[in-house]
């Protein structure tokens, strides 16, 4: 009992001497010499304790008492006297700590991918045509040539709104769209957001950025084409990068060419980004198939046009080495960081 009682009196000594003020001054008083206070508590244990050493308890709980009495007074004295600066100087401002650093967001790296090759595009006289993401049927499948139940469709299953309204799966819809508001010459590019019902895994995602090209006039042939490509797949990653055509299908152009780019991590000698075989496939073009002129009311007897359509996924990921396409949409700051 009488440990207890000394042990009880150092933790109510320590505790009122580090009370920073007198409300916290005031708790402690109540904790160890309030009426429930803990002080009382162990007193209440007296009557338990053999006869002949209650005396000498009794006697130690009234030092106690009395010791941790005067050292509440002496702390609460303490405190009201105080001076007023010493309150002020907690509150003080160290101006020699080091400021905290804004975090300034900066652009995405899908975004700045987009943003060089429409400015590449740009300075090849093309302009910028935007438009719905939410499509009819007819300017998703119909207007490009499209035949129903056709196996190309399988790559367009995207996601229905209702039977006839679509989020759309290319940006083509967009230049049909424009095609029917002017008339040739046309040079333009359509960035945006597309969609697709794919299963999400490293290389595919169910919402991801296209880039396509059109351009109509008369006498335009695949070698423009050819020769555009060229000088876009240039600017984007220098003299080295040269560009591939391996013919392809679309509905909407014929004849159709996929595109492949020189591989730019090992300069096409071959690496394991490429599949060792030096290129990149990026996309897909051809020359406009006239269904599709003579859809939107273009004489394709006058009129021919060469289109093209590139990921800009696949572009921001082969130019910085990315090799998981989640990552861009990830949100995840360590990633966005290092660019
Ligand atoms: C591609 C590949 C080939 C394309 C065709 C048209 C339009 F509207 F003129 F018919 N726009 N874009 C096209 C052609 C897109 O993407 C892989």
């Amino acid at each position: 009992m009488l440990e207890q009682l000394q042990q009880l009196a150092d933790e109510a000594l320590a505790a009122i001497a580090q009370a920073e003020d007198e409300k916290q001054l005031e708790q402690v008083r109540v904790k160890y010499l309030g009426r429930k206070g803990l002080l009382r508590q162990l007193q209440q244990g007296i009557k338990d304790i053999p006869a002949e050493q209650r005396p000498a308890v009794g006697k130690k709980f009234n030092e106690v008492s009395a010791q941790l009495k005067e050292a509440f007074a002496g702390r609460q004295e303490e405190l009201a006297a105080r001076p007023a600066v010493e309150d002020a100087s907690a509150d003080r401002v160290d101006v020699t700590l080091p400021g905290r650093t804004l975090r300034i967001g900066k652009q995405h790296p899908l975004l700045a991918t987009l943003e060089r090759m429409t400015e590449i595009f740009i300075g090849l006289g093309f302009s910028v045509v935007e438009g719905p993401e939410v499509e009819n049927y007819y300017y998703s499948f119909e207007a490009l040539n499209y035949p129903p139940d056709h196996p190309a469709m399988d790559e367009q299953m995207t996601f229905y709104i209702s039977n006839n309204v679509l989020l759309r799966s290319q940006t083509s819809t967009v230049q049909v769209r424009a095609m029917e508001r002017m008339q040739p010459p046309v040079r333009i590019i359509v960035p945006g957001r597309c969609f697709r019902r794919d299963n999400v895994d490293a290389t595919h995602c169910h919402t991801f950025y296209q880039l396509e090209g059109l351009l109509v006039d008369e006498g335009v042939t695949f070698a423009d084409l050819k020769g555009t490509l060229e000088a876009f797949a240039t600017a984007m990653y220098g003299e080295q990068c040269h560009m591939r055509f391996r013919p392809d299908f679309f509905p909407f152009t014929e004849p159709s060419a996929e595109i492949a780019l020189t591989c730019i991590l090992c300069g096409g000698k071959g690496c394991r980004v490429c599949s060792h075989t030096g290129w990149l496939e990026v996309g897909g073009s051809g020359m406009v198939d006239p269904n599709v002129l003579e859809g939107v009311g273009y004489d394709s007897e006058r009129y021919t046009g060469f289109a093209f359509g590139m990921g800009i996924e696949r572009l921001a990921m082969l130019m910085h080495g990315i090799d998981d396409i989640r990552l861009f949409y990830s949100g995840d700051m360590r990633f966005l960081e290092q660019f």
